[in-house]
């Protein structure tokens, strides 16, 4: 098949397509019945489908160590190739033990269908605090990237050169998701001569119709919405939504001119380097030209309300490469509503003392969450009821509530009053996830180890997610004593509703002299190990919705204190 569009892959070389066929497909079936088997994660299916259909070409597996760690240092391949981003397979470390360079193993989705075999080639143990710093340029946990490698990857990598054998299936939106090949062939029936990719996680409003169609214009290049619908920042409105929403901005341009086509791209929110691994990306798919945005694929701000990257870095990044780049990279002017003239400008535009408008993605889900009108400057009246339609106002959704506190300190005592008050005032429905009553229906086999606490927080954070996800109120109160696993469990709940996390930050000494079943007595006689507080540790929270000393108040002041915070955040 011959490109239309004429932009070769991004290494210059064939796109690869790394699905067998014909009687290798047969052998590759054959040998995964006897293969050691290793079920991809979420983010992994998202690798492994842009590693088989070519967009992540020229890698034909996942990376060796070598590759890594050029990568990390360089942003190329061990070969001096531009690729900027990792791209490994984590596993686990009794799996890893089980591994030998040169065998063929056999990776599966979450249902266990075969997706691919790979041959070993070898498998390590990596810094990620040195990863972490080379690709985010950040150790902290609140950035979602940072956070997904130190708490939710695997401990070793293994690298090895893959075969498909069945693409990951989907039945959602199967018109629009395409593989490089097929784009290509869509490219070439529309009889697009140039193609301009517009990357985003957010749905479009009125500022950014406006930049793509003077793109367009300026360029003379037809234009898609090239979503990423894989795995976006946690807390991203969902890809249903954000499609039905494209489906009515594309109305707005002249018929034909612009397309939609989804991209399982797994992002991991690293700023700049991101924006030039995407742009190679792009390129793969024969696009002629690639948006780059004010603070492309950043995740917001830190917990000292600071950008981890500087607005422009992601352009000034990747222009830097251009030359180095087959496709032409578009700087996205930062446009800002000027109120008085009624239209859009860049900042340099605006008039001396003219205020310039602007609405980040976060701010208008605030907006949405608290029930306040949209303004009309901003967003097409259609878009709007879309998202007001999938998100109402909080008191409308499902939300979490997390107590954490060192065992003692009231957590139980909390959370039952809380959930007798929402029961008394009615209207929603309640559950109660207590620590104790979790540990014995749904943990019953785990211990008080590091690993075994973590797995206990993920399962309640799974049951919290699906009660908020269909619009109920889990209560919650595990000790929970590591930041990572509050996290995750965060990053879960606030993609279907609202978390609120509750420190009960009763001092040790009170929660000990409670000491209601004995146990601190025990642990002090060492007869209970890795007690939380007295030999294990608990780690408070950073920036909790609300922290509460139950021994300052009376319990029903304290229940109180707790129905008022959650009506002031609005979930009640
Ligand atoms: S965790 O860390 O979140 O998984 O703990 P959790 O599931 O909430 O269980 C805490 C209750 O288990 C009892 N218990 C212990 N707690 C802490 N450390 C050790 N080693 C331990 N062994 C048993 C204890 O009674 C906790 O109950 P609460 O209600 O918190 O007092």
């Amino acid at each position: 098949m011959s490109d239309v569009i004429p932009a070769g892959t991004a290494h210059g070389g064939q796109l690869l397509d790394l699905y067998a066929q014909g009687e290798a497909l047969v052998a590759a079936k054959e040998q995964a019945k006897t293969n050691l088997s290793w079920d991809l994660s979420k983010r992994q299916m998202c690798d492994i489908e842009l590693l088989l259909n070519g967009a992540f070409s020229p890698l034909n597996g996942f990376m060796n160590e070598a590759d890594y760690n050029a990568v990390l240092d360089s942003m190329c391949l061990a070969d001096g190739t531009l690729w900027p981003m990792p791209i490994t397979l984590d596993v686990s470390a009794s799996f890893a033990q089980q591994l030998s360079p040169g065998q063929t193993i056999t990776l599966r989705d979450a249902e266990g269908v075969v997706i691919a075999n790979m041959t070993v080639s070898d498998c390590w143990r990596p810094d990620k605090a040195r990863e972490a710093q080379a690709v985010f340029g950040s150790e902290k946990d609140c950035h979602p990237g940072v956070h997904y490698l130190q708490a939710e990857a695997g401990e070793y990598y293994v690298g090895g050169s893959l075969v498909g054998v069945t693409p990951p299936l989907y039945y959602d939106f199967k018109q629009y998701r395409d593989s490089p090949r097929s784009l290509r062939k869509k490219f070439a029936e529309w009889g697009w001569s140039k193609a301009i990719a517009l990357q985003t996680r957010n749905p479009m409003h009125r500022a950014h119709v406006i930049m793509t169609k003077r793109l367009m214009a300026e360029n003379n290049a037809n234009f898609v919405i090239h979503t990423a619908v894989g795995m976006t920042k946690p807390g991203d409105l969902d890809h249903y939504c954000r499609v039905r929403c494209y489906e009515k901005v594309l109305k707005r341009y002249p018929q034909g001119s612009a397309q939609l086509s989804l991209l399982p791209l797994g992002m991991r929110m690293a700023g700049p380097r991101e924006a030039l691994w995407q742009a190679i990306i792009r390129q793969n798919y024969g696009f002629t030209h690639f948006i780059v945005g004010h603070d492309h694929a950043g995740p917001g701000l830190n917990d000292e309300g600071c950008a981890f990257y500087e607005p422009e870095a992601s352009q000034q990044l990747v222009q830097s490469y251009q030359a180095e780049l087959g496709i032409k990279i578009l700087s996205a002017p930062f446009l800002l509503y000027a109120q008085g003239r009624e239209e859009f400008c860049e900042e340099g535009q605006l008039l001396p003392g003219e205020e310039g408008l602007y609405i980040s993605g976060a701010e208008l889900r605030e907006i949405l969450k608290r029930g306040d009108p949209v303004p009309d400057w901003f967003a097409f009246p259609e878009i709007v009821e879309e998202l007001q339609h999938t998100m109402p106002p909080r008191a409308k959704q499902g939300f979490t509530v997390f107590f954490t506190g060192l065992s003692g300190s009231g957590k139980s005592t909390l959370a039952n009053g809380l959930m007798v008050r929402l029961r008394e005032r009615g209207g929603r429905h309640v559950t109660l996830l207590d620590g104790d009553v979790v540990r014995k229906n749904l943990s019953s086999e785990l211990s008080f180890s590091k690993e075994h606490r973590e797995l206990n927080i993920q399962r309640i954070g799974y049951v919290a997610s699906e009660i908020t996800k269909n619009g109920g109120v889990a209560i919650c109160a595990p000790i929970a004593p590591y930041i990572a696993g509050r996290r995750s469990v965060r990053n879960l709940i606030e993609g279907v509703g609202t978390f609120i996390e509750i420190h009960v930050a009763t001092p040790i000494e009170v929660c000990e002299g409670r000491d209601r079943k004995g146990l601190y007595a025990m642990a002090r006689a060492g007869k209970v190990k890795g007690f939380t507080g007295i030999d294990d540790p608990y780690q408070e929270p950073e920036n909790p919705e609300m922290r509460i000393d139950t021994s300052q108040y009376e319990m029903a002041e304290a229940i109180d204190i707790v129905v008022a915070r959650l009506e002031e955040i609005g979930v009640i």
